[in-house]
């Protein structure tokens, strides 16, 4: 950028990297661009202290190769805190320690999700583009055939309309074995950054420990987690940021309650410390054409510690795929607009990272993680530092 604008705060351009075994390495981040690494330690199990040692060694190892570790993505919250079993409290304990000792070695900034059983979700991971690059795809249809005939969920059909589940008996008519299977796995073995991976069995007794958990039960329960946690994040300087449902409405009659604006409204109601932030993801929200995504960023600015900047493309039969970063239905040039509003009534840069690249070039030869491919994700970047300049030069 040139001298004229070098007092804009533009955002932390960074990469989500899953550590020493992600096929990315911390080079090919930073010959990206990036200044920055947004991880978690994966090797940790769920509910478990994240010890300074532990986190001090891998802090170590990004910084190695010049890149800062700016964002903790995710420390996972754990089921039972989800569902408040007996016994709960010993993993609320755990959490706040973990955000005490990532205080302690200098990373403030904080992402976790609420949603149960699953973190993110999709039915098809090589979905074809035109160009010949892979997509991820959400398919309404497969996904309701998965709940319907492969989970056989009890009482699943009073969550849909005879119109989907006819459509889904035709899709799963149509599918070969193999592939059924394949949906399966897709579903239920967990996408990369989920810590959870089930057989059939196990997801079906995971699901059934939300039996009375509707939304405002599981609601009532983050409201819980945050007045325990946010006081620590307080003390320890922390900004913790909520990642929204994906996808961003309840699946497999589990409740979901990070979806629009107003779900955020009522937790920050519920504990206004700028501390309770929010992860925006354009991706995310952006599914429901119901979401307003300059508007949210209008809105939460104060609080938006963290932005995943991709871009959805929905049709009207609710299914979804991950488009380049500049088209689908994200309106990314009023977003990202607004969030260099926000940064400059902040004076704060906030860290982003391109979200879900295709895999495509060269990545289309080598096993990668689904979204997370070197190639695709750096042109994402490219495209999205492109038009940060343009409009950052255009406006100051
Ligand atoms: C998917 C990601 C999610 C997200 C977590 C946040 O690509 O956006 O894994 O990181 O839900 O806790």
């Amino acid at each position: 950028m040139s001298n004229t604008i070098s007092n804009i705060k533009g955002m932390v351009q960074t990469m989500r990297w899953y550590g020493p075994n992600d096929p990315v390495s911390l080079w090919d981040i930073r010959q990206a661009g990036c200044t920055g690494i947004v991880t978690a330690l994966h090797h940790i199990p769920n509910g478990a202290i994240w010890t300074v040692e532990e986190i001090t060694k891998r802090k170590k190892e990004i910084e190695a190769v010049g890149l800062k570790w700016d964002v903790v993505e995710s420390v996972p919250v754990h089921e039972a805190i989800k569902t408040q079993v007996v016994g709960f409290g010993i993993f609320i304990d755990n959490y706040k320690q973990s955000i005490i000792n990532l205080s302690a070695c200098g990373i403030n900034i904080v992402t976790y999700n609420f949603m149960p059983v699953m973190d993110w979700t999709r039915t098809n991971l090589a979905y074809p583009m035109p160009d010949g690059s892979l997509a991820l795809l959400f398919e309404k249809a497969a996904f309701i055939a998965f709940d319907l005939f492969i989970l056989k969920r009890k009482n699943a059909e009073n969550d849909y309309s005879t119109e989907d589940i006819s459509r889904a008996e035709r899709r799963f008519n149509a599918t070969a074995a193999a592939e059924k299977l394949l949906l399966e796995q897709t579903i239920i073995k967990g996408l990369p950054g989920c810590e959870e991976s089930f057989t059939v069995e196990q997801f079906q007794a995971a699901l059934n420990k939300y039996e009375g958990i509707d939304a405002n039960k599981l609601r009532s329960h983050l409201i819980y987690f945050l007045q325990q946690i946010i006081p620590v994040a307080d003390a320890a300087n922390v900004k913790m940021v909520i990642h929204p449902d994906d996808p961003p409405f309840p699946i497999l009659g589990l409740p979901r309650v990070v979806s629009t604006a107003a779900d955020i409204e009522a937790l920050i109601l519920a504990v206004p410390s700028l501390n309770n932030g929010l992860c925006f993801c354009t991706g995310s929200f952006g599914v429901r054409a119901d979401n307003d995504l300059p508007a949210i960023v209008k809105q939460f600015g104060d609080r938006i510690n963290f932005i995943h900047l991709r871009s959805t493309r929905r049709n009207e039969w609710g299914d979804f795929y991950e488009d380049n970063h500049l088209e689908g239905d994200v309106d990314m040039y009023a977003v990202v607009k607004e969030i260099i509003a926000v940064m400059q009534q902040r004076n704060f840069s906030i860290p982003m990272r391109p979200d879900h690249g295709h895999q495509m070039l060269d990545d289309l030869k080598k096993k990668t993680n689904p979204g997370y491919s070197a190639i695709g994700r750096l042109r994402g970047l490219a495209e999205l530092r492109g038009l940060e300049m343009g409009i950052t030069k255009s406006l100051y």
